[in-house]
């Protein structure tokens, strides 16, 4: 139907079911909507929109709104028929909920484009009755809402992450694939699926430095990164935004970009209370002591510009402890980077390290504060057969551990270790259990289950 008439044909409607029903579907004598912005991302956006009829009862109603400017753009609209014209909107009720008594409320939802700022629409009518009712939001309830909600601005308390009430969490969550490759997996419909569906406290945003990454175009991927942390935050959940150096692996190769990246993620940023940096992903082949002296420098480029964030450094090995180059955890707790409000990283493929790796883990877990910024249920390759058992005790441990984790990850990549099948991020579907793979099943059955962030 061609969208410019649609909104006759809806007026129209609604004047026949006037005529219909005589003086009681024009009634409306007031209304209250409340309108809530629930999510925001690049360019779009999700509202709630509570109508309450505070009149006379109506059978048959449209609401009506302005767009507060010509860039903002009606896509989808639920539970009413929704069409735009210029800048105004009309909702018209359906059959089940056409009818609305006095004091009755009905919930519609919509999302929407726009440019430049986004503010709320103006001028709401029901059945051309101004919607003057307070539109105040209730106030929060502690202890309820998203991840971010409840838990706040982090800090690292004794070797735990702890909560703004100085309460140790663990954080479950998703890492992205390479950003570089995967843009397309990391929209509003997938975005809604972790944070709604997965109830996933995190996503951690993989950008890669190499392979095609940040040094191919900085301000590019700076802006990137910087949209997927506004997409978590829309969700409540927190931002791990992870330097993702591989190759080469020394991170001293990648200091002058770190410095650059950082200062301007960390200045941007500084006042969200949902990131948490990741300064080098895996360094391979380089001294602890090598990697000390890169956090060392690039730390106080992040307290510059927001001093009191979560900063997690890598370990020796591919963020193994330096379990993977022969070593351990000693080599940290003897010699830790000198700085306060940071945490190492601890990575694991559940198919290749087992007993000697959880080991570790568990010694260090008492001397050191420790992430698994990433861990994959396969091998250490990304493919490979899922191994469940490994993948059981090792989350069994981290929870008990209370230690927080990112899996790789939430991506439609052919190999494994993705959480989707492939072709998943073509279509806008990230919720049947049909789109999982394996390893996004068993991810997916791990994260969504209560977090009872403790409170107060
Ligand atoms: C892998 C990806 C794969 C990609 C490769 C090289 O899954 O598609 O071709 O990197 O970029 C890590 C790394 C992570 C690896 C992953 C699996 O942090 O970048 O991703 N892995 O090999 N450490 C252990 C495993």
């Amino acid at each position: 139907m061609n969208r410019f008439l649609a909104p006759l044909i809806t007026c129209a409607m609604v004047l026949g079911l006037m005529a219909l029903f005589g003086p009681q579907a024009a009634a409306a004598a007031g209304c209250k909507v409340d309108h809530t912005v629930t999510g925001q991302w690049q360019g779009g956006f999700r509202a709630a929109v509570k109508v309450t009829n505070l009149g006379d009862p109506v059978t048959g109603w449209t609401l009506k709104f302005t767009m507060p400017d010509a860039g903002q753009k009606l896509v989808q609209g639920w539970n009413g028929t929704w069409t735009q014209s210029g800048s105004e909107v009309f909702a018209a009720g359906v059959d089940h909920n056409r009818t609305l008594a006095t004091g009755a409320s009905v919930d519609l939802g919509m999302t929407g484009t726009f440019t430049g700022a986004n503010p709320k629409p103006t001028a709401f009518t029901l059945n051309g009755v101004a919607c003057t009712g307070s539109a105040e939001e209730p106030p929060p309830v502690p202890g309820t809402g998203t991840p971010v909600d409840i838990n706040g601005k982090l800090q690292v308390c004794g070797v735990h992450l702890c909560n703004q009430y100085g309460r140790p969490v663990q954080l479950r969550g998703m890492s992205t694939h390479g950003i570089q490759w995967f843009s397309k997996c990391y929209n509003a419909a997938s975005m809604d699926a972790l944070a709604q569906d997965w109830k996933s406290d995190l996503l951690r945003v993989a950008m890669y430095v190499q392979e095609g990454g940040y040094e191919t175009d900085p301000a590019g991927f700076t802006s990137r990164v910087n949209g997927l942390v506004d997409m978590a935050e829309a969700g409540g959940m927190y931002a791990m935004i992870d330097f993702h150096t591989l190759t080469p692996g020394d991170p001293n190769h990648n200091l002058d970009r770190a410095k650059t990246f950082f200062a301007s993620v960390a200045a941007r940023n500084a006042d969200k209370k949902n990131v948490i940096y990741e300064i080098a992903n895996e360094p391979n082949g380089v001294s602890w002591t090598a990697i000390k002296s890169y956090a060392e420098q690039v730390i106080p480029v992040i307290r510059a510009a927001d001093p009191d964030a979560v900063i997690v450094v890598g370990t020796r090995g591919w963020s193994s402890l330096g379990v993977s180059d022969g070593s351990d955890e000693s080599e940290v707790v003897d010699n830790p980077v000198r700085a306060d409000n940071i945490m190492y990283a601890f990575h694991f493929c559940a198919a290749s390290h087992k007993d000697p790796y959880r080991a570790t883990l568990s010694r260090a877990a008492s001397r050191l504060p420790l992430f698994v910024t990433e861990f994959g249920t396969v091998s250490a390759t990304g493919g490979g057969a899922m191994d469940r058992a490994s993948t059981t005790a090792w989350l069994d441990l981290l929870d008990q551990l209370k230690i927080g984790y990112a899996n790789w990850t939430y991506s439609d990549a052919d190999e494994s270790s993705a959480a989707f099948r492939p072709g998943t991020c073509n279509g806008g579907d990230y919720s049947s259990s049909g789109v999982l793979t394996e390893s996004g099943a068993l991810l997916k059955s791990r994260i969504s289950t209560p977090d009872s962030f403790p409170t107060g």
